[in-house]
């Protein structure tokens, strides 16, 4: 057992050396004493080596250094208007009003699991009104910072406290997922999900795969509109990803990050989760409201633990504070009160699936937009893919260097894995993209 904690020790020290860009630590100890030896001119900190920046949000750092008036940017997964702008809900208008005027309210640290009234609101949202593991009590909610924040204590959560600490990403999956479990002390492996040729996904390779990883092993599902690929699987094809995952006593931990985005219906873009805990089996799921309330820079999210019993499930919630408490303490007031005044008013609530069912029907009429306008300049090759996927995100299927002379001339700033964000798009802009696109399919050179 010692073994075996000190070997998880030592590669987590190998993952936070890697992630960090450390060398190696005998040539780092020997630079250490070298800056010593030179304090008086150097820099203690002289060694530290230059990263390199995000491949997500890296794309707005050079985007806004770009000073064409023609630039678009389509990297990170935003909501913009069909003005280019940045949207605040209007309900998260009123939410923020009414709670400036509660004269009550005050700044003090919050608990260290959170909001409660929020962390209830939000485990109904996921799992539903009905859901008879919230009834039982069998799920321990926390705060979190965001989705990200949620996927973070997950995985120092099954770290500490679950026997398999080994996860299966898809493949692709967002790149964060990456960093985040190996560094919390979960490793990863991938399992098959999209396959490039289809441009669907890849169910019977998945199954395989999924079959193939040990009994316990954890599981990564996104709940829905699968980032960066925008491919689902069908209802029925999640009941083929149920059975298999059931029968190996796997752990499925989902990452819901656009619920509501997908569809445009809460419930309906919740049905992955719900099927999985209406088995009664036990689940973990990060939810997100950056997207969905367009909360982004408030960083409000929770992580849910669905366990098979009330006392186990309170015994989790004392423990996930164990992991809070050292991280940072306790999370902010602000943003999950506005999520908490949504989720109990009715009428406030009401309003919010207007608002997100039409920011979702503004990204499917922006798939309608590009498909027609590719179809319009007989650009090489077949673009069904941009009306079938689903969400924030259209793959679609152009590769790095294709990105790179899209970037160089038309000034489009994207992932480099050919993502683009339907959500950063408008009426004017469409054309603009459709260029760009069209002449990196047929290789033009440069645009002058
Ligand atoms: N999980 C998935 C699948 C996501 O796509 C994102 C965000 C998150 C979690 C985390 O979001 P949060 O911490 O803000 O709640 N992905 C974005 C942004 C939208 C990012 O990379 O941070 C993206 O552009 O992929």
């Amino acid at each position: 057992m010692a073994g075996t904690f000190m070997s998880a020790q030592v590669r987590r020290i190998a993952t936070l050396a890697a992630h960090f860009r450390v060398p190696s630590v005998a040539a780092t100890g020997e630079r250490r004493l070298q800056a010593f030896a030179t304090m008086a001119n150097t820099s203690v900190f002289e060694n530290v080596q230059q990263a390199p920046e995000d491949p997500i949000l890296g794309v707005t750092v050079a985007y806004n250094k770009d000073p064409s008036p023609s630039k678009l940017n389509l990297g990170v997964g935003a909501y913009r208007t069909e003005e280019g702008k940045p949207l605040v809900l209007d309900v998260v208008k009123r939410a923020e009003q009414q709670l400036v005027a509660e004269k009550s309210r005050n700044k003090e640290y919050q608990a260290i699991t959170g909001n409660q009234q929020f962390n209830k609101l939000s485990a109904r949202l996921i799992l539903g009104p009905d859901s008879p593991a919230i009834a039982k009590n069998c799920v321990a909610t926390v705060q979190a910072l965001s989705g990200t924040g949620a996927l973070r204590i997950g995985a120092e959560f099954l770290a500490a406290h679950y026997a398999k600490p080994q996860i299966f990403l898809p493949m692709p999956t967002w790149g964060n997922h990456n960093k985040i479990f190996p560094l919390g002390g979960v490793s990863q492996k991938p399992y098959r999900y999209y396959d490039p040729k289809t441009r669907g996904l890849d169910y019977e390779g998945m199954l395989e795969d999924l079959k193939a990883a040990p009994d316990g092993a954890v599981i990564l599902l996104h709940a829905c509109a699968h980032n960066p690929t925008g491919v689902d699987p069908t209802e029925e094809q999640w009941e083929g990803i149920r059975k298999v995952i059931r029968s190996k006593n796997q752990l499925p931990f989902f990452d819901c990050a656009y619920q509501g985005f997908a569809s445009g219906s809460l419930d309906k873009d919740a049905y992955a989760v719900r099927s999985f805990v209406a088995d009664g089996g036990e689940c973990l799921i990060s939810q997100s409201f950056a997207k969905n309330m367009g909360l982004y820079g408030e960083r409000v999210g929770a992580l849910n633990i669905v366990c098979r019993s009330a006392p186990v499930a309170s015994r989790v919630d004392s423990q996930l504070k164990l992991v809070i408490r050292p991280m940072y303490s306790s999370p902010p007031v602000h943003g999950a009160a506005i999520a908490a005044a949504i989720l109990e008013d009715g009428n406030l609530f009401k309003n919010w699936t207007v608002e997100l069912k039409g920011m979702a029907d503004r990204i499917i009429s922006m798939r309608h937009q590009l498909y027609d306008a590719l179809q319009e300049r007989g650009t090489p090759g077949d673009w069904d893919h941009v009306l079938k996927q689903i969400g924030m995100f259209t793959f679609t299927g152009l590769n790095k260097s294709q990105v790179e002379f899209m970037t160089r001339e038309y000034h489009i700033y994207m992932t480099s894995d050919g993502r683009i964000s339907m959500a950063g798009l408008s009426s004017r802009t469409v054309p603009h993209l459709a260029d760009a696109m069209h002449a990196a399919v047929v290789g033009a050179k440069s645009k002058v």
